[in-house]
């Protein structure tokens, strides 16, 4: 079946949602019952461009705003070809992370809304803090409103093993429809 095409399934939230944890989790379960799945994340920190994000992320360096909102949505683009090739194969992406958190994220730095009472720790990279992820929450939302794709919202306060369930029952829906539908252009 030449039209057999892999899903591609975005996980996309704030910061310490459970995003990394869940794509580990659903790519083993994908494969464990027999579809061809992969992991990918973004920023992809290994590429030269990922480099100069992480250092940026771990606040080593000083980047222009607009600047490093393109260098995020380039380290998309440099696994572009790589991403096609793998759904036009039949493999499911799983990626943790999509051009949705770049619109959020930049977004949360441009709002200027008063800083969210200090919530629990976060880690140490930019970002990292309840008014940035706050605002890049508001932006996650809006964006659900604003574009016609297949969000599912999915409650990240649940445990572990619920939302793995989940989140691998929605998969599975969405995998067997991918395949009936031709691949399109990716959002970056
Ligand atoms: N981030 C991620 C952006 O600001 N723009 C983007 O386009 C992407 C993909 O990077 N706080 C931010 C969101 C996160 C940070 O991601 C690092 P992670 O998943 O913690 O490695
Ligand atoms: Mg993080």
């Amino acid at each position: 079946m030449a039209s057999r095409r892999g899903a591609l399934i975005v996980l996309e939230g704030v910061d310490r949602a459970g995003k990394s944890t869940q794509g580990r989790k659903l790519v083993s379960a994908l494969c464990a019952a027999g579809h061809r799945a992969e992991l990918l994340r973004f920023p992809e920190r290994s590429t030269e461009i990922g480099k100069l994000l992480s250092s940026y992320l771990e606040k080593k360096n000083e980047l222009e705003d607009h600047s490093v909102h393109l260098l995020f949505s380039a380290n998309r683009w440099e696994q572009v070809p790589l991403m096609k090739e793998k759904l036009s194969q039949g493999v499911t992406l799983v990626v943790d992370r999509y051009a949705f958190s770049g619109v959020a994220f930049t977004s949360a730095k441009e709002l200027q809304l008063v800083d969210a009472a200090a919530r629990g720790e976060f880690g140490q990279e930019r970002y990292e803090n309840g008014a940035s992820q706050e605002r890049a929450l508001q932006c996650f939302h809006q964006l659900m409103r604003d574009t016609t794709l297949n969000w599912k919202v999915v409650d990240a306060s649940k445990s572990i093993e619920d939302i793995h369930q989940e989140i691998r029952a929605l998969s599975e829906d969405v995998i067997l429809s991918a395949m009936q539908r031709p691949l399109g252009e990716l959002w970056k």
